[in-house]
């Protein structure tokens, strides 16, 4: 199977130039040298760049040679695809600062050192830092027509509502990319998300209209969940590939929660398992979906990817911990990212620490004969341990990392007390 029937097996093509000259690059038994560009738009990558950067994995596996492409000049215009409003300017100093990071990023999905097609780096500020304004608009604006430019989706989407000068020269940029990067390595093929049809196809163009050349344009579906939904969101927020800003723990619990309807075909697009392998957990999976085998697999495959093994084993210790009431051996933000949405209170100097009083302040019991009931007959943990003293005084000692409190009722319902 060559790679592009493998990627279309995958699900991963939406939609390519020309197909034939496309197989005939990849099959001719050379290395293609190709490219996805990554603005820095925020401070880190996250869910939705995910299927692109394994993808160029999977190229450079099957041989190709991949230059991962930081917009640090793009990156300071803004992209007008697919976003219904005029982007506000980062400062050069913050894009900078994220380009830094984003492209750290990006190294770790790649193999740097080995081989003819190790991958590159590029930054797409070494070719526009030095372009002139006069020089672009005669050497690279005049192969695009204005009427060309307007009817891209991106523009065309933005007629009503109104586009800058600025957005609307975004499509000439990202084609003098494909173009700048074919001079400088021979690069004749560019991946994106469906969204950047209209900006690639502005590369082909200005390769075939400048150079007399062919590019060709691998698009990938945006991912969207069973449900319709964009991916990649959890309880409404980004989940990020920079451990600092999701953790491993959390990521873990995102891939853990997909849906059964979703569960295999995320295999085929976010992993590495082959489809054989694919087929056969498909095959255990519906035979026994209530044992989640398929979110478990993605889970472990996904994050041992992005933040490695013993990351990955750190989420699942935590989650066996939380999952026994093991708060004590928990820190705070973990804890408080796993008891999202649970009811707490805020604890104050002048609250009476006893425990009966306290269930009964925050409101965990409604009476304090309810509460007394309840510790007597073992119903009441704190902090994971059973207590059943009505006597008992909470102290700095039932506060974790000082912060908080985990109070739970029978089996099931917690409450967090806070400080
Ligand atoms: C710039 C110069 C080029 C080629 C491409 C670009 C970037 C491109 C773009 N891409 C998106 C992006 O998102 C920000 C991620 C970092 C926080 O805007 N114009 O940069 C996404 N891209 C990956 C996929 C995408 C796309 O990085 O193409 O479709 C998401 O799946 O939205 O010469």
């Amino acid at each position: 199977m060559n790679i592009l029937d493998e990627l279309q097996a995958r699900g991963l093509v939406f939609q390519t130039t020309d197909e034939k000259a496309l197989r005939e690059a990849l099959d001719d038994g050379g290395m293609v040298k190709f490219y996805i560009g990554f603005d820095p738009t925020a401070d880190s990558l996250h869910l939705g760049s995910l299927v692109p950067i394994l993808t160029m994995r999977r190229l450079q596996l099957a041989g190709h040679k991949p230059i991962a492409l930081v917009g640090g000049a793009t990156g300071l215009i803004g992209d007008p695809s697919f976003k219904d409003a005029e982007r506000s300017l980062q400062t050069k100093e913050t894009v900078k600062n994220w380009s830094s990071k984003i492209r750290d990023q990006l190294a770790r999905f790649l193999d740097f050192e080995n081989g003819e097609n190790a991958a590159i780096m590029a930054n797409n500020y070494d070719w526009f830092e030095s372009l002139t304004f006069i020089d672009f608009l005669r050497d690279v604006g005049k192969y695009f027509t204005v009427n060309t430019m307007m009817s891209k989706e991106s523009v065309k989407k933005r007629m009503e509502t109104g586009i800058s000068y600025t957005e609307f020269a975004y499509q000439i940029m990202q084609g003098y990319d494909f173009f700048a990067l074919n001079e400088r390595y021979g690069v004749t093929l560019e991946l994106g998300g469906s969204d950047q049809w209209g900006n690639m196809t502005a590369g082909t163009e200005l390769l075939r209209r400048k150079a007399d050349k062919t590019g060709h344009v691998i698009t990938l579906p945006l991912i969207t969940d069973s449900t319709g939904k964009k991916f990649g969101k959890s309880e409404g927020n980004a989940v990020w590939l920079d451990a600092t800003k999701t953790s491993p723990y959390e990521m873990y619990q995102f891939w853990l929660n997909v849906d059964d309807a979703d569960a295999v075909r995320f295999l085929k697009l976010f992993t590495f398992k082959t489809l054989d392998e694919i087929a056969e957990i498909g095959k255990a999976f519906e035979a026994a979906p209530h044992e989640r085998l398929a979110q478990k697999v993605l889970a472990e495959e996904v994050v041992t990817l992005i933040h490695g093994k013993a990351a990955f084993e750190e989420a699942v210790h935590i989650s066996e911990l939380l999952f026994a009431g093991d708060y004590k051996e928990l820190d705070a933000k973990t804890i408080l990212t796993s008891l999202k949405g649970v009811p707490s209170y805020q604890v104050t100097d002048s609250d009476d620490k006893n425990i009966v009083e306290l269930l009964v302040a925050s409101a965990i019991e409604s009476s304090k004969r309810q509460a007394r009931e309840d510790v007597t007959n073992g119903a009441i943990y704190v902090n994971g341990e059973r207590v059943q003293d009505l006597d008992y005084t909470l102290s700095a000692r039932d506060q974790i990392d000082g912060q908080l409190t985990v109070i739970g009722r029978g089996k099931k319902k917690k409450f967090v007390l806070t400080y």
